[in-house]
């Protein structure tokens, strides 16, 4: 990997092509100082550096989560007054993981709160433990969820759940949150191998075809119906003539053969 950076650990591994990328302010709850947004959209630039430089398999995934024990606390407390705080400037790494390239799965401990739990839902997949708390408290601090939280909750759950978690600013358990939605899927103490073994799945797949759902879905949330489905017909179509297309087909053919995609 490049030069260090000061707030991200990142680490790729060229066998899976999983890439991890650690928020790493664990003093602070791994608060999000600018310049920890910085080293996010930093981190992830780097591991996408990985397809230009690796020879063996690519970057396929990307795993973030927070160090030592919480994924992130929110935005720093004490940085409210730097303007460039939020979302809508160059730090937006709220967007930049949105838009990136494969899919980002966040690993949920602890505490995932406001910007935190802000930064997860911008991520394709949520995976958590099952004492992780996460909530809007930003009410109690006089401002709202500004990067998006009530319109995320509003898309993952429903208006009225976006409503009570951001009006109320309650931090709610990770087993509620997954029946509203919030996270796709609870561990216990299995939560490493459990995130590690969804991720290295889904790197396995066909990464054309891994682009084109994320972009699907990210579509749906963006469209009617009948726009979005016209939008998947026409990406559809290229995908029958690719490599990986006849891979899969050979697979389901030929009982002994294992499809290798490489996208
Ligand atoms: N910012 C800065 N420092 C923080 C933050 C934070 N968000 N959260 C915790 N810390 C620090 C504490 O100050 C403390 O530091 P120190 O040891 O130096 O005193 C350290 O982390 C440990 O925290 P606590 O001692 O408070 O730990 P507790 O276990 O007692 O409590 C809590 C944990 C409940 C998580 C508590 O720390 C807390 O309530 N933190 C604040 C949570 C919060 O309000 N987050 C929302 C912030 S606002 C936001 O995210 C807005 C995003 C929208 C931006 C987009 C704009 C366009």
């Amino acid at each position: 990997m490049h030069e260090e950076l000061e707030t991200t650990v990142v680490e790729f591994d060229s066998e899976t092509g999983v890439g991890y990328l650690t928020l790493n302010r664990p003093d602070a709850l791994n608060a999000l100082s600018s310049q920890l947004r910085d080293d996010i959209i930093a981190g992830l630039r780097q591991l996408e550096a990985q397809n230009e430089e690796v020879d063996g398999i690519a970057l396929r995934a990307v795993v973030v989560e927070g160090a030592e024990g919480n994924f992130c606390a929110g935005a720093d407390i004490n940085e409210f007054s730097d303007e460039s705080a939020g979302a809508n400037s160059e730090r937006d790494h709220y967007k930049f993981i949105r838009e990136f390239p494969v899919p980002v799965i966040a690993k949920i401990e602890g505490y995932c709160l406001g910007g935190g739990l802000e930064t997860a839902m911008s991520c394709d997949i949520r995976i958590a433990h099952e004492d992780a708390r996460v909530g809007l408290p930003e009410v109690d601090l006089g401002i709202i969820p500004g990067a998006g939280g009530v319109q995320l909750i509003s898309e993952l759950a429903n208006p009225a759940a976006a409503m009570e978690i951001a009006m109320t600013g309650d931090h709610i358990g990770a087993e509620r949150a997954d029946d509203l939605g919030l996270v796709n899927r609870v561990y216990g103490d299995d939560l490493d191998d459990a995130v590690d073994e969804f991720a290295e799945t889904i790197a396995a797949k066909p990464p054309l075809s891994i682009q084109a759902i994320k972009d699907s879905a990210r579509t749906a949330a963006q469209t009617n119906l009948e726009e979005g489905i016209a939008y998947d017909n026409k990406v559809f179509e290229p995908l029958l003539a690719t490599e990986d297309h006849k891979e899969g087909a050979r697979g389901f053919a030929e009982d002994d053969y294992e499809p290798e995609f490489k996208g």
